[in-house]
């Protein structure tokens, strides 16, 4: 009998045609809004799809893609209510197979928000067999979900008109905020640099990285792109890095030793919510 029903189980399996591409469930622009806080326990009560760990996939449909959302992240539990509320929603209406992976920086030393995302591509895929990585800083919504946070045949810039910088790119080569690359894209930069200790310049690095192995980046129109950032001071410990200009004119001479090939860290805690998969790390100290 159990025979039986592992066998109709594995038609059904079969059976399940490929999501189509656009999702048809799509809606367009979107209310992003701040001023009143959001709990977890409404953020779980409006996604009751939702596997442990902040898992999901289509019930009807193989997804396009197996997406790990990845955040670094280090008190900013307020943001990261939001970010939830807000993102699950729209990653089931895009049909996507998707876990959420909160990079949590252990201790309080200076933050690095590129070694943490590379370590989130790392214990992602320990995880699942994912084929694209979208990271996100904590505190970026969409404002229309046909952004889709997928991969492309090119890198993918998602965030590229923030409602900070006027709805529109600070500067061509930014490749801040929210970007999606494949696991193939990924290996062809080594990952991210582990060395840009404090705020700004990794994602300069990162998209020097590209350029060098001659990848372009790609992106959605103005209109799809939109997005609010929460507004927030600076925290502490991720002051200014200066190092960073002189840092981004070296990155051809040091991506091929700094980077996934070179990345040293200790997890400290795995922890599976209801919402997200938390993993605390010790990402160490600058030299
Ligand atoms: N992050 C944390 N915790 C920290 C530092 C950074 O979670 O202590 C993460 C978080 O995902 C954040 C991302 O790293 O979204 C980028 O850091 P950021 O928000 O500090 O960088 P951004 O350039 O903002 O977005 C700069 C601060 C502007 C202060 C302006 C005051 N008026």
């Amino acid at each position: 009998n159990s025979k039986k029903q592992k066998e109709t189980t594995e038609t059904k399996t079969q059976e399940l045609k490929k999501c189509p591409d656009p999702s048809p469930l799509l809606v367009g622009p979107l209310r992003v809004e701040f001023s009143t806080p959001v709990s977890l326990d409404t953020v779980r009560k409006e996604n009751p799809g939702l596997q442990e760990g902040g898992r999901f996939k289509p019930h009807d449909c193989v997804a396009l893609q197996k997406v790990a959302l990845i955040i670094p992240f280090r008190h900013r539990d307020e943001h990261l209510k939001f970010w939830l509320y807000y993102l699950h929603p729209i990653l089931q209406r895009q049909q996507l197979d998707y876990g959420v992976y909160v990079i949590n920086q252990d201790g309080d030393n200076t933050f690095n928000r590129a070694k943490l995302m590379n370590i989130g591509y790392a214990e992602a895929l320990k995880e699942y067999d994912y084929d694209c990585f979208v990271f996100s800083d904590v505190d970026i919504i969409p404002m229309n979900d046909r952004n889709t946070y997928k991969c492309f045949s090119q890198p993918r810039h998602l965030s590229v008109s923030m409602d900070k910088f006027g709805f529109k790119l600070p500067y061509n080569q930014y490749f801040g905020g929210v970007s999606s690359l494949s696991k193939e894209q990924i290996m062809k930069i080594n990952g991210f640099p582990n060395n840009y200790w404090g705020w700004g310049g990794e994602d300069d690095d990162i998209f020097n990285r590209m350029n060098d192995r001659k990848m372009s980046i790609s992106r959605p129109d103005g209109e799809v792109g939109k997005c609010r950032m929460i507004r927030h001071e600076r925290d502490i410990n991720n002051n200014d890095n200066p190092q960073r200009f002189k840092r981004i004119t070296n990155t051809l001479k040091t991506m091929d030793t700094d980077g996934l090939n070179s990345l040293e860290y200790e997890v400290v805690a795995v922890e599976k919510h209801d919402l997200f998969t938390n993993i605390t790390v010790d990402v160490g100290i600058p030299p």
